[in-house]
């Protein structure tokens, strides 16, 4: 495969200054003519001009109005070739598409009735012939025919500047695009769609209409995603000082669709799945996520397209930001400490993983075969907290002042996150040469403290040592700036002074090897080291078990309060899995819970995340080899004690928390708190199980919200109660007609830890609801049983082999998300030698298939070389 290099970066020979498209929409032979404006950039004529194109069929091509001759272009695998064109010209090129075959998602495909388009990365050469680079900007005109009954609705980017009727019942609408954009935010969307319309006036009295566009009868379940539009424009003046540019801004739902959404040019396309929500068919996590992708979406209009990309290897440069500016709005939309234990906790799960694999990348990568698999929680996750401590480092005023440079300078321009750094440092005269490696080295730094007090000088010394893991093409690695935030408690639980005026500091640590000492100390000091994870890096804490309790009841910052119980009861696991026993409780993990359960007064949210559990995934991570049966046991047994020693507490929450149904961020809490207490009470021993075993049948039943029925539920499966196929079966009768909550029922049951879940998935696989176009189905089973631990793993290698048909059958389909699906098996090192053997076994099968997928080769590739 041809693997593309960033070093060899050049800027285009031509630019594209113009594009009107005509589609002619039919499901199965769409005519798309396009004319486009070239203008040679190059100081030298071209003897070749290529332009991509994929899956085209050319029916005619004609240049400044005269067809072209043979031996003026060439007709490639990837495109068209021009050979000597003029130094300027128009190309009118007419092709044919078959949308409704159009299985990848990617391009323009017809879907559940709708035509809709999917460009970036690359999918607009799926559509015509064009320069499909990012930093190719041109400005759009595009008209689309089809017919009346069908497609009603006829949108694309920018205004729409007429509309008319044409014979047999086809009518037309002609959409501007006012601003230049690269191909990958071209839209466009025909289909029989229902609008929700509200109006937002921004900053400066400017009216802009706001629509949300989806099946006539979702048409109740869009004010979540409205609210948090409109609460996202509204920050993005406040914060950045940002409006928004356009007169209107749409958003379709759809359930076909590879990614979250698409922050296309004034018409997002969405997986329906972050916006359509009611109380009865969403869960608070839902609801949460749609506000997070709404915001996100919303954000890229400046950060990814006013600003846009150079070249794909700067995915980070809006990927990263975007996500931090995300998280930001989330943050001051709900608690500030959960957001961030959230943020830190999806970190962990997905990027620290692939940093330490064979899929391990830097943020800006240096090479890629298909930049679909670079949308990566490395670009995403790892890219926003760069971002975060360069907010850290500089301050909030001044990270301001370098955003405003950054749109100063850069606004309608495709640039590098080598500008967005360079704008950080000009605006506030200072250097982050050092930060830049952050950007170019993968891997996640080890950072090694220790500390001591010394009695006798009344001093606390501090020294940190950090080192990074060699990674796939970095044997060797440089330390980068890791910014560590801290404080020191006394005895009494209070933060000492650190020097100065300051109770906390940001320590910089930019050596290898750094030490810090805090005096005037006359008594010991516990230190709070990297506080709210300041950094992206694996902290090997100095603390003890007492300090790691002592700082679980005093911490005042939420995620070291957080993390130091995560930490008590990580060393618990581990040592349970060490001599696969039952985990005990051990004392001052027992004290920490008692205490968090002890407090009323700590928020519910809060209090929910300081008694859950570390997941099985995040466990073995902690270990050289993942004893996959050991984990699952002790985590197990761990729960159950917590439960079992802490019934009537568990009891009591369970009974005082519950509520009517209410959407504030209260009431959101003390759901968590509540089902988090359910959770405990049916995995433990005691007299009372069998009745709150009762008390679950009951919340299924009878609740009254989609968060407490699905608890319930995915307990009551997990658990395989006596009557799980029944509830099965009700679930599925009374929620069918809704494919995000069957998509719920689908991935419950994929990843129920239990030795029969092979077996049941594969009845999934040919239920009648399972459909291997949707790619939401798809990710239900196939991306739940993947995250089955127990299962995916199982130690006779089933899961894997049968794992590893399931992709070839999807590659055939839907190479993107085949490719996506098939990360979990690159960590086959991290197991025993019999799984090993069989993960390898089942990447060869993969790599031997017939028209294997540049996606899935790849990932395959580099998986197992
Ligand atoms: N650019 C999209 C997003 O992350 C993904 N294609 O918002
Ligand atoms: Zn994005």
């Amino acid at each position: 495969a041809v693997v593309i290099q960033r070093g060899d970066y050049k800027v285009p020979g031509y630019q594209v200054s113009e594009i009107a498209l005509d589609l002619r929409l039919d499901p199965e032979n769409t005519e798309v003519s396009a004319r486009l404006h070239f203008q040679c950039t190059a100081p030298a004529p071209v003897s070749e001009l290529h332009l991509d194109g994929e899956s085209l069929e050319l029916l005619s091509l004609q240049r400044d109005g005269r067809t072209l001759a043979e031996h003026e272009y060439r007709l490639t695998d990837a495109g068209l070739v021009l050979l000597n064109p003029p130094e300027s010209f128009v190309l009118e090129s007419r092709v044919r598409i078959h949308p409704a075959a159009n299985s990848t998602l990617s391009g323009l495909y017809h879907a559940g009735g709708q035509f809709l388009t999917q460009c970036e990365a690359e999918g607009f050469r799926r559509i015509t012939y064009t320069l499909d680079r990012p930093d190719c900007l041109a400005r759009f005109t595009v008209t689309l025919h089809a017919p009346q009954k069908n497609c009603p609705v006829l949108l694309a980017n920018g205004n729409c500047m007429a509309t008319g009727d044409e014979e047999d019942g086809w009518h037309w609408a002609r959409w501007e695009d006012p601003y230049p954009k690269p191909a990958y935010l071209f839209a466009m969307v025909a289909g029989d769609l229902a609008v929700i319309r509200d109006q937002y006036r921004t900053a400066s009295g400017r009216d802009v209409m706001l629509e949300i566009y989806v099946a006539e009868r979702d048409t109740g379940a869009c004010a979540q995603a409205m609210d948090s539009l409109k609460r996202a424009m509204r920050w993005d003046e406040t914060v950045y000082g940002r409006e928004y540019d356009l007169d209107r801004y749409m958003i379709v739902a759809t359930d076909s669709f590879n990614m979250g959404a698409m922050e296309n040019k004034g018409l997002n396309i969405f997986n329906a799945k972050y916006v359509l929500a009611s109380p009865e068919t969403a869960t608070d996590n839902d609801y949460q996520g749609i506000e997070s992708v709404i915001a996100h979406e919303y954000f890229h209009n400046w950060t990814g397209n006013r600003v846009t990309l150079r070249d794909w290897f700067q995915l980070s440069l809006k990927e990263g930001l975007t996500v931090f500016r995300d998280q930001e709005f989330s943050a001051d939309q709900n608690s500030r400490g959960v957001q961030r234990i959230g943020d830190v906790r999806r970190l962990r799960a997905a990027q620290f993983p692939e940093d330490a694999g064979p899929l391990a990348h830097p943020v800006r990568p240096d090479a890629y075969s298909e930049i679909n698999n670079f949308y990566t929680a490395t670009v995403y996750e790892k890219g926003a907290e760069l971002v975060r401590m360069i907010h850290t480092l500089l301050g909030k005023a001044q990270f301001r002042q370098g955003m405003d440079l950054y749109f100063q300078r850069h606004d309608g321009h495709a640039v590098t996150i080598e500008d967005f750094i360079a704008a950080m440092e000009d605006a506030n005269q200072r250097d982050l040469s050092g930060f830049r490696r952050w950007y170019s080295q993968a891997g996640t730094p080890i950072l090694r403290a220790t500390g001591s007090y010394d009695p006798a000088r009344h001093s606390y010394n501090l020294t940190l040592h950090q080192e990074t893991p060699a990674t796939p093409g970095q044997p060797v690695k440089e330390p980068v700036p890791i910014p560590v935030r801290m404080a020191l408690f006394n005895t009494q639980g209070q933060r000492v002074l650190l020097g100065g005026a300051d109770r906390e500091r940001i320590l910089l640590m930019e050596q290898t090897e750094q030490s810090w000492t805090f005096d005037n100390l006359p008594d010991p000091v516990i230190p709070s080291l990297l506080r709210g994870f300041s950094a992206p890096v694996r902290l090997e804490s100095p603390l003890d078990d007492d300090a790691r309790s002592f700082l679980a009841g005093h911490d005042d910052d939420p995620f070291n309060r957080w993390e130091s119980i995560q930490d008590l009861a990580v060393k618990a696991l581990l040592a349970a899995v060490a001599d696969a026993s039952v985990a005990s409780l051990p004392g001052a993990l027992r004290h920490a819970v008692a205490a968090t359960l002890g407090d009323a007064q700590i928020d519910p949210a809060f209090r929910a995340e300081l008694l859950s559990l570390p997941s099985e995934e995040y466990i073995g991570e902690q270990m050289p080899v993942i004893a996959v049966e050991a984990i699952h046991h002790a985590r197990d047994s761990l729960m159950c004690s917590i439960g079992t020693q802490f019934v009537p507490e568990w009891v009591g929450l369970y009974h005082d928390l519950a509520a009517a149904y209410q959407r504030d961020a209260l009431s959101i809490g003390r759901r968590r708190l509540r089902n988090l207490a359910l959770s405990y009470l049916i995995t433990s021993d005691h007299d009372g199980h069998e009745e709150m075993t009762l008390h679950a049948r009951q919340q299924y039943a009878q609740a009254d919200n989609m968060t407490d029925r699905l608890a319930a539920f995915q307990l009551l499966v997990q658990h395989r109660h006596h009557d799980a196929e029944d509830i099965l079966l009700d679930f599925y009768r009374k929620w069918h007609a809704y494919p995000l909550v069957i998509d719920k029922w689908f991935a419950i049951q994929a990843a129920a830890p239990r030795p029969e879940t092979l077996r049941q998935v594969e009845h999934l696989l040919v239920h009648p609801a399972f459909d291997w176009r949707v790619p939401n189905r798809v990710r239900a089973v196939l991306g739940g049983f993947a995250a089955n631990p127990t299962v995916f793993h199982a130690a006779d290698g089933s899961g894997y082999a049968f794992y590893a048909e399931q992709l070839c059958r999807l590659d055939d389909l839907n190479p993107q998300t085949a490719a996506r699906l098939a990360t979990p098996l690159s960590r086959w090192q991290r197991y025993d030698a019999p799984r090993q053997q069989a993960m390898g076994e089942a990447l060869k099968m993969l790599a031997g298939k017939p028209k294997l997928s540049r996606d899935l080769a790849e990932v395959i590739q580099r998986s197992y070389p």
